[in-house]
């Protein structure tokens, strides 16, 4: 049985069946069968169908915000903004699917053509930080090229999933297109991933399991995009406006109760203005609102188990500047937390907490920042603060990252492509990008002489 809870209450809010292999087998079948019809539905038509779960998915919104922050703890606000973003999503490919089509090209003796061809059936596999909106970047692409799908979420956070499923029935998209298996990871996943009938597996997740992805999928030849951890740096150079890189910092890292991968948990700050930032930041995050996270006014909820817990706590030791409140329980609560100074050697600089806590670390001078914001296996995402421009685009052309923000510390936007460099994965999600992975090229010539 698999048995879900608010984290914000520790009370028990669903209990489901386990998934078996037999059940994921017969999810991959049900997908094999429906890909043929799914395929012959003209890019326009399966566009439509798209806009209608766009808007089931907005009359829907505030029912799928409360089911996320009842079984990930997240803010309230949070939720409905997420909720948001599935339906633009959904618009996005509802008007890309018939935008995105092949190319001729000039060669002797003939006419040259490519056609965009869907995969097949393919694997989504997603974590418990952003259930639905992880589920719909992945899913808006994969159904607007043709393919049919299988949808594996997290065991700790099924229930956005499985209602996005139920209201992709309801939007009209055919039996057996969608698939939604909920049950362990190293048994469902893990057949879907070595499943001959299986195309593709689009994954997000540690990097630990998405190693062992790439290793499972070897077997069949299989596609992967894999979108990993991240343990992001936050540039902010004496010359940046200060006050509102300070003001910013708390909730690039704090966002999510940290459950973030593109959390900024590395604030790089220059030596000569570090004094006065760390006053800034300390103020900024004792203003964080930590509390009910069904309180339209709460900034940050509690971390997702009791053993996630364990796991953050493990890392807060020495070189605590600063610890903000929570509350004491029920309720897998984390107060945010500073570490400052500390050296990027350090294993809190080091590696991914996935929990409100931001190391701070100072540098001399932008060879230095560039030096160490590169000094880790990750290279997700990052920001750079500063006033001079030209500097900003210096930085950012040098970071090994995917997705960098100038002056801000936003990440995630529906047009524009997402994923990382080095162990962050590889492969994009969202923006036109993301119909690359959820097709092959086919390339066909016709001799004319
Ligand atoms: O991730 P997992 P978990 C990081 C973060 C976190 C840690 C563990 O540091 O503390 O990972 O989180 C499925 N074959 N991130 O345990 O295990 C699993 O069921 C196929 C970063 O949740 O990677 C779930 O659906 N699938 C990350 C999904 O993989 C398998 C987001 C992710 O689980 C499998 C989440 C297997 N053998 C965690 N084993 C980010 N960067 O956003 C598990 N799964």
């Amino acid at each position: 049985m698999n048995v879900v809870r608010n984290p914000a209450t520790e009370e028990t809010i669903a209990e489901l069946p386990e998934a078996t292999i037999e059940d994921a087998d017969r999810a991959v079948a049900a997908a094999k069968s429906a890909f043929p019809a799914w395929h012959a539905v003209s890019p326009a038509d399966r566009g439509r169908l798209l806009r209608r779960l766009a808007t089931v998915v907005e009359e829907h919104g505030e029912e799928l915000a409360l089911l996320e922050t009842r079984n990930v703890g997240k803010p309230i606000s949070d939720s409905r903004g997420e909720a948001g973003m599935v339906a633009d999503v959904f618009h996005f490919y509802a008007g890309a699917v018939d935008k995105h089509f092949g190319e001729t090209i000039p060669v002797p003796g003939g006419v040259d053509m490519t056609f965009r061809e869907p995969l097949g059936v393919v694997g989504l596999i997603t974590p418990w930080n952003f259930p639905m909106n992880i589920a719909s970047w992945k899913l808006g692409p994969a159904l607007a090229c043709g393919n049919t799908i299988v949808l594996k979420p997290a065991e700790l956070t099924p229930l956005s999933t499985l209602r996005l499923g139920e209201l992709a029935l309801e939007a009209g998209i055919p039996e057996g297109v969608v698939n939604v298996v909920v049950g362990p990871g190293r048994v469902v996943g893990q057949r879907l991933v070595e499943h001959s009938d299986v195309a593709k597996i689009g994954f997000t997740g540690s990097t630990e399991v998405g190693a062992g992805v790439m290793r499972g999928a070897a077997g069949t030849i299989k596609r992967v995009t894999l979108e990993l951890g991240g343990k992001s740096a936050n540039v902010v150079f004496a010359d940046a406006d200060l006050e509102k890189a300070a003001a910013s910092a708390p909730y690039a890292v704090f966002g999510n109760a940290g459950q973030d991968c593109c959390a900024r948990s590395r604030i790089l700050v220059e030596r000569s203005v570090f004094d006065r930032f760390m006053e800034l930041l300390v103020t900024a995050t004792g203003d964080i609102k930590v509390g009910n996270p069904e309180d339209p006014s709460t900034e940050m909820g509690p971390l997702i188990s009791a053993g996630h817990r364990e796991k953050v706590a493990a890392y807060v030791d020495g070189d605590v500047a600063f610890r903000g409140d929570a509350p004491d329980g029920p309720g897998f609560w984390f107060p945010p937390t500073l570490l400052a100074p500390v050296s990027n050697d350090d294993r809190a600089a080091r590696e991914e907490i996935f929990g409100p806590v931001a190391a701070v670390i100072p540098f001399v001078d932008e060879e230095e920042a560039i030096r160490l914001a590169n000094d880790t296996p990750y290279g997700l995402s990052g920001s750079i603060w500063t006033e001079n421009g030209a500097r900003a685009l210096r930085v950012a052309r040098a970071l090994e990252a995917g997705v960098l923000s100038i002056n801000s510390n936003t990440s995630v936007r529906v047009q524009t492509p997402f994923g990382g460099f080095k162990q962050s994965g590889f492969g994009r999600e969202l923006g036109l990008h993301a119909l690359e992975g959820y097709t092959e090229v086919k390339n066909v010539y016709f001799a004319t002489e």
